[in-house]
């Protein structure tokens, strides 16, 4: 629409100059017939009948007659960001503005490399909890528990909402409750990163519930997501940043807050990918059928987690690797050492990051025999 906009204030003087010209390209293309549904809101449109109804296009609107904005969405204030990583960068810098209680942003030993150049760029000061127990290669609920009960009130404290990456330990439902309990006695600020909606469980509804758990507990929340992987989105770069308010009045200052950040930063986000994400979650078949591509994908996933220990035993490995499949979303965090994984690399071209973690996403039953044989002759 945009485009042909401009094409026809571009072709404008050319054809005033030109008019003389016996025929046009186009003046075979009649008229098209309005739609059966937005043709009806175009023509109420043009309607100057002050008693004029719109009774043709399904979309609901309140007593007045107005689009209506459902309250519980009021509460939120959502801008799109630059997928995941721009979503946690403004989500950083709106915090260095205006949460002034604290600097200090504690994240999970270990998380996603990125976090902290993402918010000590923004001025933030990064510190760290316990998360992870590599001797057990689990969670480390009790080390997590005692470091966020000494975290000073009003700081910030970064959970990742599902999928933990690099570890693929996330609290179960129970420690999660109990982790809401403490970081509401804290009086904590939680910041949510949520870049695996769908590949913990296979469930976007199941996956969002800590979020959902946290925010019903009345703790203040904002959060950070991204579409590129449950979407498959990854060169679109569309995500988005949502600050939990009391009222809608204050959803309106923080927004305007958050459009000053971005102005000076990109101006506007790219549409393609937004388009695309809200097309599918806006259209119920495509809608039911992301939901059973999302299931899809992480099942592929556990699939090949249960084949890897499979492949590993029929080798002959004597170690316990029922992290494999403890472990969920995309990423298992094998326990191997730097040098098994530069082994790893070296004599069987098997690339991962040093750290030990592998993307499950790219093991294939085609590789996944060749991967446990690797493996087994790096570690036995
Ligand atoms: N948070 C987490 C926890 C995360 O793992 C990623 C990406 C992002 C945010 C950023 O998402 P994006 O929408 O791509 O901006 N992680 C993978 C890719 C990367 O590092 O860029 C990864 O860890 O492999």
């Amino acid at each position: 629409m945009a485009l042909l906009h401009t094409r026809r204030l571009l072709a404008a003087p050319r054809l005033a100059s030109t008019a003389a010209r016996a025929s046009s390209w186009w003046s075979h293309v009649e008229m098209g017939p309005p739609d059966p549904i937005l043709g009806v809101t175009e023509a109420f449109k043009r309607d100057t009948n002050s008693k004029k109804m719109n009774l043709g296009v399904g979309a609901y609107r309140d007593d007045n007659g107005k689009p209506y904005v459902l309250n519980c969405v009021r509460k939120y204030v959502t801008v799109q960001g630059i997928s995941g990583t721009g979503s946690l960068r403004i989500g950083a810098n709106f915090l260095q503005r205006f949460f002034k209680s604290s600097r200090d942003v504690y994240l999970p030993k270990p998380s996603w490399g990125n976090h902290t150049p993402i918010f000590r760029d923004a001025g933030m000061q990064l510190q760290a909890y316990r998360y992870y127990d590599p001797k057990t290669c689990s969670l480390d609920f009790s080390g997590a528990m005692d470091d966020i009960s000494k975290i000073p009130e009003k700081s910030i404290i970064l959970l990742h909402a599902c999928a933990h990456n690099p570890t693929g330990v996330d609290p179960r439902q129970e420690q999660w409750k109990e982790l809401a309990a403490l970081v509401k006695k804290r009086n904590l600020l939680v910041y949510f990163d949520m870049a695996y909606q769908g590949f913990a469980s296979g469930d976007i509804n199941r996956d969002a519930w800590a979020v959902r758990h946290f925010i019903e507990q009345g703790i203040n929340v904002v959060l950070s997501q991204s579409y590129a992987k449950n979407m498959g989105l990854y060169g679109e770069r569309a995500g988005a940043f949502t600050v939990i308010c009391s009222d809608a009045e204050e959803a309106k200052r923080v927004e305007s807050q958050l459009k000053i950040l971005i102005r000076p930063m990109y101006s506007n986000p790219p549409l393609n990918g937004a388009r695309i994400a809200s097309t599918i979650l806006n259209t119920p078949e495509l809608r039911k059928e992301w939901l059973v591509e999302v299931k899809g994908m992480a099942d592929r996933i556990i699939g090949m987690r249960t084949q890897l220990v499979s492949n590993l035993k029929k080798e002959g490995s004597s170690h316990n690797w029922q992290h494999i499949t403890d472990q969920i979303g995309m990423f298992c965090f094998t326990g191997l050492k730097p040098e098994q994984v530069e082994r790893l690399t070296k004599e069987f071209s098997i690339y991962m990051t040093k750290d030990g973690r592998i993307s499950v996403a790219g093991v294939t039953s085609g590789n996944v025999g060749y991967l446990a044989h690797a493996i087994h002759q790096v570690t036995k």
